[in-house]
């Protein structure tokens, strides 16, 4: 199935647009406790950034700080009353942090979402770039699919895959359904094992997911989904285990859909939060950062319960 056309020829947020007012206010009705709990992973943590196998982390480096006024302080700006102040920069992949991926990122046969051409990335994303997400947002209801847990684990496995009838399996486990147009959110805690061992983690990389066929294609055009999220670096099996094809829900999902994938969260005090009260069905609420052309952008998703 595609969406391309179904938003018109000029659309850049895809599966967003079913994300009206009124799922808007269908998502507020899930607050019931006023718990608020953030999803963005740390950046510059010091045991390491997972990143994509090419990328690197996010590079901080302090631009000014107290040494900069040290001895005679020559360079460093004198202001009237003696004020002193730091100040840092980041270097940063786009998306080697919890992040948006744009609907452009990704693509094959020299078309990106809604029929672009791919020669429209070439020195910036002139389509289907972060920033018509990031103008957007992203409110609505979201469903916490705990699947570490549902399998009775700490963390998925490399290469261990599961389905949509397995999310669904896993929402009736928690005492839910997903719904039509529910922000869809799956923890596998994967990423745990970076932080254990970053050598056997990159070895043979492969990261547990979703994993294509035409019915889970099928489900999520039907289930009209708008976002998935979740807490691994591609938000899918890295390799498809029948074809080997890298990033198959990638293209089917982001590029013919229009679903927007947000990767890299970390769903550790969330999952916390609905193992102990029950309730994992919520409000959603995301804007990843406006960058100009951009294929991607930092965000720090928030749940409020
Ligand atoms: C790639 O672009 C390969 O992955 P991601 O969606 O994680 O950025």
């Amino acid at each position: 199935p595609s969406n391309w056309g179904r938003w018109g020829p000029d659309d850049e947020v895809g599966a967003l647009n079913f994300l009206t007012s009124s799922e808007v206010l269908r998502g507020v009705k899930h607050i019931q406790q006023g718990k608020v709990i953030t999803l963005q992973r740390l950046i510059g943590d010091p045991r390491g950034d997972p990143v994509w196998p090419g990328r690197t982390p996010a590079v901080r480096t302090m631009v000014m700080d107290e040494s900069s006024w040290d001895g005679d302080a020559k360079g460093a700006p004198q202001f009237p009353g003696g004020m002193h102040y730091s100040d840092d920069k980041i270097e940063a992949f786009l998306q080697g942090s919890t992040q948006y991926d744009a609907l452009g990122h990704v693509w094959y046969d020299g078309q990106i979402w809604n029929g672009y051409d791919a020669r429209t990335t070439v020195g910036g994303m002139q389509k289907a770039s972060v920033e018509p997400l990031a103008q957007r947002g992203i409110v609505g209801r979201g469903v916490l699919l705990d699947m570490a847990r549902f399998r009775g684990k700490s963390s998925l496995d490399k290469k261990e895959t599961f389905t949509h009838k397995d999310l669904e399996a896993c929402a009736r486990s928690q005492g839910h359904t997903i719904d039509k147009h529910d922000i869809v959110i799956i923890r596998t805690n994967f990423l745990s094992q970076f932080y254990e061992d970053q050598e056997r983690f990159y070895q043979d990389f492969c990261e547990p997911g979703l994993c294509y066929s035409r019915e889970l294609v099928q489900w999520f055009y039907e289930k009209e989904i708008p976002n998935l999220v979740t807490d691994t670096i591609a938000n899918e099996i890295t390799y498809d285990p029948k074809t080997g094809v890298a990033l198959p829900l990638h293209c089917a999902l982001m590029r013919n859909l229009g679903v927007t994938l947000t990767e890299i969260c970390d769903l550790e005090l969330l999952a916390h939060s609905c193992a102990t009260d029950g309730q994992y069905t919520f409000l959603y609420v995301a804007a990843p950062l406006k960058i100009h052309q951009a294929s991607g952008a930092p965000v720090n998703p928030v749940v409020i319960k």
